[in-house]
């Protein structure tokens, strides 16, 4: 029995619950801050870590916080809502103290209050790990949507792991990448809310057992399992200054009292406890591999203790509200997603349906592929997510057999429409047959989803053409586009002060809420007078860009120059060594005395490579290698940097999109489902050098063709080049490759490791190179010398920096999640009693 089930609720006067409102001034804040410094914290003159100093603060503001959440709850309650759950493996949410002082409006009155005591804001701000529980894209964006959904005060609420290691640290070690694991909750996290009370039960292993009840009705029994428990903890997720506090419900994994009992008796007590590690494993570590396959049974554990424990929570939360009585709940309730990750839901929501509640199959199935929706992200195929089945046959024996009966219902429906077709069916089947069969986790979450969305324009047209072609033709309905956004409250309010200022002055304050705002700034492009105040504000933001890269790399970059920035993770279909091949050619030509008319240029490249991806590895090393060279040689002073910085997060962002004039995307057309930090960059007033892929292709829409440098072939020009690219050709009759490959080979950049890099030149010169990096290095240096030409005219430069600002507006998480409610969640805007 859990003591949280001891309720003593009734002996509290009502009273007791209604609290005063806490001060927002910033002697309150000062006198609460100081409070939980002496006394919450317990310490005083003798220990002045900033970090408590840290803590201190963030406690002062999730007081803040705490009100307007548990308002924000009640007025769910009251209103008896729709709501969506926003199902993830992945949330990379930051840091969260500027962004709570952001949105509560409390960054004046916080600093002003903390001046008063003699401290500063920033350097305490600094203290805050940087929780990584995200690879790049896939949860960053989950972090985007939740702070739009709570903006917009939608009724929506994150499901996901509360990893105890986050994505790892990464060092470079003698010029390749090293991994340090990432205990973020070391010193505690202020910002989490235990929630024992709400517990769940996961079951694994075991088997099941068939039968006929006295009614006659078949059931299902799961036995002999294995079991672990989810223990609940809540984040606040405040919106825009507008009193609504949405929750991020994150799981953690823990052993069972009884899980040791066996062998307690046996008298193996060391044995006993030890075993609890299995179960408590778990969520330790966030799986590293940004869209790459994995068939490890973990990640799978991983996966269903989410699924299972989010849905038990929802229909217990249910029941609460409405009884056993399901046949509203598909009205008002929708799972959305995140790609295939969580997509065991599906049949997990029948099993529970049906095992635990009592549903038939059809009414569980009604319910089920009317309240679950499924964001795909990626067309990659060694990304899209396949189980053995004879992993689920011993991890989720009872969910196996549910996804074999949907498949078997499925293939009927798919016979009756194209009767005959048995190659269809095989191509269609939720079972991809062979010496290792596996369950195909994106046609499991198609059958079981009412809504299938891209995340950009061409990729959601590539999805129903290509991948997902026999599903559209069967259901073209369910198919949809949503191109991605980002908020703009962290990557331009909060990580772009000088901007954000200059916005509220020129165009008044409306912007954070309505990003469209921006597009008043278009006029100002032809203000010389605007046009300083813009390069002030640039230069301010590339001087604290090169303090940064000074600090961690060691590496000068002039603020003169041209700064040309590739941050993401590392993969080979992002095409970071043709970002090399052409410091490679600048090099060459400073080499060859070619440097009339010359535009100074700072490249900057960061991001990790998954710990087992060989190429993306060998891509650090050569970055690494070429940046030492080209730093060195007296030759390019003045007129060429490079520097790779390690560990690059979220907080090194919110300092790099703002100090950037250059922004790479660059990625083989076709294989970049959106980007996303291709959107925080034109936001911040960057210009982008870019191919026709993912999101790149309605930025450039959004600015003008003028204003974008496009290069390389499209997706379909790389699809008909395939079978006869010719890369060796290429390299043969184009010279400046040609030196280009020539300085790779002859050892230039490893002169004390032979051989280092042939892996990559092979890659290179390979005619079935995925990638095709030959084929674009023509088109790409050409670009990038037009950009450079661009660069050494300021007013132009200025003009469509402006203008990339003016119209990102369609790139703001709020638009994004304003077009999912529109056609597919249908939620009604709550507002919080104050
Ligand atoms: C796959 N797939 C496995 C972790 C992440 C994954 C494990 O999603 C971004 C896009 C971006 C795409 C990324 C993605 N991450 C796909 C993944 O590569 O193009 O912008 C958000 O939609």
């Amino acid at each position: 029995m859990s003591p949280f089930n001891n309720v003593i609720r009734n002996q509290l006067k009502e009273e007791f619950f209604e609290l005063p409102s806490l001060p927002m001034d910033a002697e309150g804040l000062a006198k609460d801050f100081r409070h939980y410094y002496a006394y919450t914290l317990g310490r005083d003159r003798d220990c002045q870590a900033a970090y408590y100093s840290y803590a201190a603060l963030a406690i002062t503001l999730r007081d803040r916080l705490m009100e307007r959440w548990k308002r924000t709850r009640q007025a769910y309650d009251e209103r008896d809502c729709k709501r969506v759950y926003y199902l993830s493996l992945e949330f990379l949410m930051g840091r969260a103290l500027s962004n709570a002082m952001l949105n509560l409006g409390l960054d004046d009155a916080v600093r002003q209050g903390l001046h008063d005591l003699g401290l500063e804001l920033e350097e305490i701000a600094s203290n805050e790990p940087d929780p990584g529980l995200g690879n790049g894209g896939l949860g960053r964006l989950a972090a985007c949507f939740l702070d739009s959904c709570a903006t917009l005060q939608l009724p929506v609420r994150g499901y996901g792991l509360r990893y105890e290691y986050g994505m790892f640290r990464q060092t470079i070690e003698g010029g390749a990448q090293a991994e340090e694991p990432d205990h973020w909750l070391r010193d505690g996290n202020p910002w989490e809310l235990e929630r024992p009370e709400f517990t769940q039960r996961v079951h694994f292993g075991g088997r099941t057992e068939h039968s006929v009840d006295a009614s006659g009705r078949h059931v299902v029994r799961w036995v002999e399992t294995h079991d672990v428990l989810a223990v609940p903890y809540d984040i606040p997720v405040p919106g825009y200054r507008n009193e609504t506090v949405n929750t991020l419900r994150l799981w953690k994994s823990a052993a069972t009292d009884e899980f040791n009992l066996g062998e307690f008796n046996a008298g193996s007590y060391p044995e006993s406890v030890a075993q609890k590690n299995q179960a408590e494993h778990i969520t330790m570590v966030l799986y590293p591999n940004d869209a790459s396959e994995n068939g490890k049974e973990l990640r799978l554990r991983q996966q269903y203790f989410l699924a299972c424990a989010s849905l038990k929570d929802v229909l217990r939360d249910w029941i609460r509200l409405h009884g056993h009585d399901f046949s509203h709940f598909a009205e008002r309730n929708c799972f959305q997603l995140n790609d295939t990750h969580p997509a065991v839901s599906v049949a997990e929501l029948m099993r529970q349906l049906m095992d635990e509640h009592g549903l038939q199959w059809d009414s569980a199935w009604a319910i089920t592929r009317r309240c679950m929706a499924y964001t795909n992200h990626t067309l990659l195929p060694e990304a899209l997510e396949r189980w053995p089945v004879r992993l689920f046959q011993s991890l989720l024996p009872r969910l196996l057999e549910i996804i074999y009966e949907i498949n078997a219902r499925f293939l009927m429906e798919v016979s009756r429409r194209w009767p005959g077709d048995n190659d269809r069916q095989r191509r269609m089947s939720l079972i991809e047959e062979g010496h290792d069969p596996q369950v195909r986790m994106a046609y499991l979450a198609i059958v079981g989803s009412f809504s299938v969305n891209g995340v950009a324009a061409l990729h959601s047209e590539l999805l129903t053409k290509g991948l997902f072609q026999d599903f559209h033709a069967m259901w073209p309905e369910k198919f949809n586009n949503k191109t991605n956004g980002v908020t703009p409250r962290r990557w331009l309010a909060m990580c772009n002060p000088g901007l954000a200022q200059l916005l509220d002055e020129s165009i008044g304050t409306g912007w954070v809420r309505d990003l469209s705002e921006l597009e008043r700034l278009a006029p100002l492009a032809e203000d010389a007078a605007f046009r300083e105040r813009w390069a002030a504000m640039r230069r301010a933001n590339k001087a604290r860009l090169a303090e940064a890269v000074a600090d961690i790399c060691g590496v000068d970059f002039p603020l003169d120059a041209l700064f040309d920035t590739q941050v993401k993770r590392i993969h080979e279909y992002k095409r970071q060594l043709l970002n090399i091949l052409h410091v490679i050619h600048l090099y060459n030509r400073i080499k060859q005395g070619d440097t009339r008319d010359w535009t100074p240029r700072c490249v900057l490249i960061g991001g990790k490579a998954a710990p087992g991806y060989f190429m993306a590895k060998q891509i650090i090393k050569l970055a690494c290698a070429v940046a030492e060279v080209v730093n060195k040689d007296p030759d390019t002073e003045g007129l060429l940097r490079m520097a790779f910085v390690p560990d690059y997060r979220v907080t090194l962002m919110e300092v790099i999109a703002p100090g950037t004039d250059l922004s790479e995307q660059i990625s083989t057309a076709g294989k970049e489902a959106s980007g996303t930090g291709n959107m925080k960059f034109m936001m911040n007033g960057a210009l982008t050098i870019g191919t026709l892929d993912g999101a790149n292709i309605e930025i450039r829409e959004q600015v003008g063709e003028e204003n974008f440098f496009l290069f390389g072939l499209t997706a379909e020009g790389v699809e008909s080049l395939r079978g006869h690219y010719d890369p060796n050709g290429i390299i043969a009759a184009d010279p400046a490759l040609r030196e280009v490959m020539n300085l790779l080979e002859s050892g230039h950049f490893n002169r004390f490791t032979p051989g280092l890099f042939d892996s990559v030149i092979l890659s290179i010169r390979n005619p079935h190179d995925p990638w095709m990096t030959a084929a674009d290095f023509r088109s790409y240096i050409d670009t990038q010398a037009r950009a450079a030409a661009t660069f050494r005219d300021p007013e132009t430069w200025l003009r469509m920096s402006i203008l990339n600002t003016a119209h990102s507006g369609f790139f703001s998480s709020d638009r994004t999640i304003a077009d999912y409610n529109r056609d597919i969640w249908h939620l009604e805007t709550v507002q919080p009693q104050i």
